[in-house]
């Protein structure tokens, strides 16, 4: 959404203009997936999709936000702010302000009127961009002085106690700390961070939204989480270094078979293998192109979030199978959550035109699906836009 219009349709609704234009991107992950909350590492990266705020104090006592893209309103006066139902879109809001409220701030009422162009539930993360606009955009406004990693928290802790969702840092980080035309290292336990750089010269990053969205993401989500705690508690009766699943090794792992069970295990293996993945993806970034090692460890990464982790689903399954002898593509995964969204794929820059053509025709071909694919560039994270 450009300024100009955030700020037409901002003004319309409230009768005066915002005071402040604020952007926050969607996010890709390139690898390290379920591994945030295993105090593990990730590689995201903020990508031009965005939501966008006009946001403004108005002298009472009530927020007042207007969802552009539903064109539906809530209100609420500061003092009565509680979670609404599952899945009401004011949850992210909200829970944005009752962590800032938390922390001590005095926040007065304000308009917000908000919209964007990240598809909503193709795994792009519009839930963290909402959280983190808002917490940036009012960190701003009110000046509260919170540093950028205090924001993403904030934004983590609107998500678990607003939307009930027990995720983990990885997609508020990336919203925050984007960089345009890198992808950038998290270690969820130490919060240390730095970027790569993606040579657009010689490869694309290629989103394929499968469309799906399976109504077990969440729980389902949940449920991992479950396990990957119960995994680190059996572990750490053995071993008690270990205070996540970052600490395990594979030899431990296999070691406590007969404790953890079957499942457990599985997951437990997943979790392990996907933190040494990112370690040598970026290795071999920092080496310079070597597309082909790096394509190899994403595909990888898919065997294990569909094997030994259980989060994909058929269509991204197909979806990857076709990566396969696609022309021009290194490496294809399912990508965030799972259960439905989009895969990511690393795909030889001369050659996107081709892939897309061959992914589109054979997702129709293999289940009469529609395929939507973005070529995706990566951006800067929050931050302010000017009219
Ligand atoms: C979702 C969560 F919000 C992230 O924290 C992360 O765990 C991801 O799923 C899986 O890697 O996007």
């Amino acid at each position: 959404m450009t300024a100009a219009a955030l700020t037409h349709a901002f003004t319309q609704h409230f009768g005066a203009a915002p005071a402040l234009l604020v952007r926050a991107p969607g996010r890709l992950n390139l690898i390290g997936e379920h591994t945030d909350y295993n105090q593990g590492l990730v590689l995201p990266g903020a990508i031009t999709q965005a939501v966008s705020f006009g946001l403004r104090l108005n002298g009472t006592d009530k927020i007042r936000l207007r969802a552009l893209d539903f064109d539906s309103d809530y209100e609420v006066a500061v003092g009565d702010i509680k979670p609404l139902e599952q899945g009401h879109w004011a949850n992210y809001q909200l829970g944005v302000v009752a962590g800032l409220v938390q922390r001590g701030a005095q926040v007065p009422g304000f308009d917000c009127a908000f919209g964007g162009d990240i598809p909503s539930g193709a795994g792009l993360s519009s839930s963290a961009a909402v959280e983190c606009g808002v917490a940036w955009g009012l960190n701003k406004m009110l000046d509260l002085g919170h540093d950028t990693m205090a924001l993403a928290l904030i934004a983590q802790q609107a998500e678990h106690e607003y939307a009930m969702v027990q995720c983990g840092l990885m997609d508020q980080f990336a919203s925050l700390f984007g960089r345009a035309g890198h992808v950038v290292r998290l270690d969820c336990r130490t919060l240390e961070y730095a970027y790569f750089p993606l040579d657009t010269a010689a490869c694309r990053l290629v989103l394929c939204n499968s469309g799906v969205k399976h109504a077990l993401a969440d729980s389902e989500y949940n449920t991992r989480r479950e396990e990957c705690g119960e995994g680190a508690r059996i572990l750490a009766e053995k071993n008690p270094n270990i205070k996540s699943l970052r600490d395990a090794t594979l030899a431990e792992i296999e070691a406590a078979k007969e404790e953890l069970g079957e499942v457990i295990a599985r997951r437990c293996r997943y979790v392990v293998e996907e933190n040494a993945r990112v370690e040598e993806l970026t290795e071999h970034l920092s080496a310079g192109r070597q597309l082909h090692e790096v394509g190899e460890l994403i595909y990888a990464s898919h065997n294990g979030l569909r094997d030994d982790y259980e989060v994909s689903c058929a269509e991204l399954d197909v979806l990857v199978e076709l990566a396969h002898e696609a022309p021009g593509a290194y490496g294809a995964r399912m990508m965030g959550g799972g259960f439905g969204g989009c895969t990511i794929n690393l795909v030889a820059t001369a050659e996107v035109d081709n892939f897309i053509a061959f992914m589109t025709q054979g997702y129709q071909d293999r289940l009469g699906l529609k395929l939507e694919t973005y070529i995706t560039t990566l951006a800067d994270g929050v931050g302010e836009i000017f009219a």
